[in-house]
């Protein structure tokens, strides 16, 4: 070889591996494939951490919620029109929930898909992304990897973090290019999410129309977890004395055992607060948009704390805007609020916590029944008690009464621990987020999940086997979608939200090695559980759910639509 030739180039793959790497991104989450293949391989090799899933939809919600982890931007790796296509969703679904992620797809030629002559996998992937995400970039030439990858970096985490996709035709991972050149063409990203200071005035409203409440409310939300601000907003949430509504995935924020935990008592907080502040969490549907019978008659009066200021006065009048990083939002609280904080009114901290103590205690006995097949509450009682032996452990969940049963039952007691379907109460997210969790943060995983919940990702059950990951999957198996008792009355057909019954789930785990155990009672599943958290083997429990235990779309029944006309 003549010197000054080979080792002097380098190309687009290794370009993207460089650029990664030199922005401490350690794990790809992809399904291989034509024109990434290689990429995928050499990242590997170039000490990536690449895992490789069954379905794109899964790698991209196991790359949401490591962005929500870490607040780095989870990578999904996809192939072109198909793959990116499956990716997309979860690219949305990431934006929805404020994950910052970058998913990047291998595309097909320009020039063919531009004129639309019927290239391999041939889609505009760039113009459908666009509108699903908070921005879409492509790069068309190699020296503009570097700052390409810077982009779609800060473009995720920075302001309210969300998902960005960034676009590599095949070509570009071939082209060659100085070796040095190509070096000094990455981007190293500075002050990725550069602090947003909140004004002082907007400090002080908020603090004094928190003062002035009789019955004050904090409401924290997935932001607020997301912030990593947890011994700050611990100390301004014990300084003001208020009581506060953890959001689902806040819960464990503080954990639901504080004495300040207005979790239980929900509905009352909700009503009969006058002065609402909100850190991190949207007055979405979640919160009945802040209006409406949930709220109740009195006036209220909301602050809000948030990056976004478009956030500002959604659904209704915020008296008290904080635009700001919640770190630095709550940290001028804190300041602000100096030694002499007077607490609210004990009349008001009183009546929540003796209604918080009423519904504890209500909950309680269902809890320890040992029926076979079990209830929901049954199976949760077991569970609940896991979470405890194991507080570092993430909880994921989704399902319709699994969902909505296990979150009201299942204290957390650490931040960022409770993983869930987020703001869309989207099904599929389950084992991707497990498999995430596990990987970038080093503790097990316990899963509890619906039947239907669990079958919208059931395929990576191999996953969790591959790479013999510390997960616990709980399959609350009720023969069905909310219910296993629906019967079709006009053909010999299932009815449409029921499933085989008696399937044993727990033969999908054995199937590629893993530990699989039929539960029938509660005692058979505290040991299966409890096992599984010992060992750390890939565990899947089917757990055999009485099939008329549930309701119709668990908490939620409301939102479905209602004629008089209906006929079933
Ligand atoms: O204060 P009150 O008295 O009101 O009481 C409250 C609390 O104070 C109290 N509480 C407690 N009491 C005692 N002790 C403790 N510790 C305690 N904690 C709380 O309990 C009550 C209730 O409290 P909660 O839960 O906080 O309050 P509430 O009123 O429920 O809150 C309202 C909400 C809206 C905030 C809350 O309900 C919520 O977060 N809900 C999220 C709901 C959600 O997202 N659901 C998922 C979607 S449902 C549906 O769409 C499904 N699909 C369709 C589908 C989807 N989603 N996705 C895709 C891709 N395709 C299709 C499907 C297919 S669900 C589904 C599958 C379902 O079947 P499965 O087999 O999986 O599941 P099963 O149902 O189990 O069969
Ligand atoms: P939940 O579903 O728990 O109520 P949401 O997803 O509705 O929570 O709201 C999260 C909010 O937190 C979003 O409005 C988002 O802009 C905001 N947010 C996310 N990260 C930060 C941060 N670091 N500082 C301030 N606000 C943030
Ligand atoms: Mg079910």
């Amino acid at each position: 070889e003549a010197p000054g030739t080979e080792q002097e180039l380098t190309d687009g793959f290794h370009l993207v591996i460089d650029a990664l790497k030199l922005n401490g991104i350690n794990t790809i989450y992809n399904v291989p494939g034509i024109p990434i293949t290689d990429l995928g391989r050499m990242a590997q090799a170039a000490g990536i951490r690449v895992i490789s899933f069954r379905h794109e939809q899964n790698a991209g919600y196991a790359a949401g919620i490591a962005g929500y982890l870490t607040k780095k931007p989870g990578v999904c790796l996809t192939v072109s029109a198909p793959g990116f296509l499956n990716g997309l969703t979860a690219l949305a679904h990431a934006t929805t929930n404020c994950y910052p992620m970058i998913l990047v797809s291998g595309s097909s030629e320009r020039e063919i898909v531009d004129l639309q002559q019927g290239d391999y996998e041939e889609m505009d992937q760039l113009a459908i992304a666009k509108p699903l995400c908070k921005a879409a970039y492509r790069v068309l030439h190699a020296q503009d990897i570097g700052i390409g990858f810077a982009r779609a970096i800060r473009a995720a985490v920075s302001g309210r973090p969300g998902g960005v996709y960034l676009d590599l035709p095949a070509k570009l991972f071939g082209q060659v290019m100085n070796a040095e050149a190509g070096q000094k063409s990455l981007v190293k990203v500075i002050d990725a999410a550069p602090a947003q200071i909140p004004s002082p005035a907007s400090v002080k409203r908020a603090l004094d129309v928190l003062k002035s409440a009789k019955r004050p409310l904090i409401i924290l939300g997935k932001g607020a977890a997301y912030a990593q601000a947890d011994e700050e907003i611990k100390s301004f949430v014990e300084k003001s004395g208020v009581p506060f509504l953890p959001m689902s995935m806040a819960k464990g924020l503080l954990p639901d055992t504080h004495p300040q935990c207005a979790g239980a008592a929900r509905s009352t907080v909700l009503k009969e607060s006058d002065v609402v502040m909100l850190i991190g969490a949207r007055l979405n549907w979640l919160l009945s948009h802040g209006k409406g019978k949930s709220w109740g008659e009195a006036p209220k009066k909301f602050i809000q704390v948030d990056i976004e200021p478009k956030e500002m006065d959604s659904n209704v009048e915020i008296v008290a805007p904080v635009v700001g990083d919640i770190g630095s939002v709550v940290s001028a609280f804190n300041q602000a609020m100096g030694s002499g904080w007077t607490a609210p009114p004990a009349e008001w901290t009183n009546a929540v916590s003796s209604k918080r103590e009423e519904n504890v205690a209500k909950m309680a006995p269902k809890l320890m029944n040992n029926k076979s097949p079990m209830d929901y509450h049954g199976a949760l009682g077991v569970l609940k008690n896991v979470i405890k032996d194991y507080p570092e452990a993430i909880l994921v969940n989704e399902g319709a009464n699994t969902l909505d049963l296990a979150r009201g039952v299942i204290d957390m007691y650490k931040p960022r621990k409770r993983l869930d379907v987020g703001t869309w109460g989207v099904m599929g997210i389950g084992m991707g987020q497990a498999i995430a969790a596990t990987l970038e943060t080093g503790h097990p995983v316990l899963a509890v999940e619906g039947d239907s919940a669990f079958g919208f990702s059931g395929m990576e059950v191999e996953t969790i086997c591959r790479y013999n990951l510390p997960i616990c999957v709980v399959i609350f198996n009720n023969d069905g979608i909310y219910r296993g008792t629906d019967v079709n009355g006009a053909n010999s057909d299932p009815a449409t939200t029921v499933f085989v019954k008696g399937a044993r789930y727990d033969k999908m785990m054995e199937a590629f090695g893993g530990v699989g155990v039929n539960a029938t009672s509660p005692d058979e599943l505290k040991r299966a559980v409890n096992e599984a958290m010992a060992s750390g083997k890939p565990t899947l429990i089917n757990a055999v759910i009485d099939p008329a235990a549930g309701s119709e779309s668990g908490r939620i029944g409301n939102l479905n639509p209602q004629s008089v006309l209906q006929k079933k």
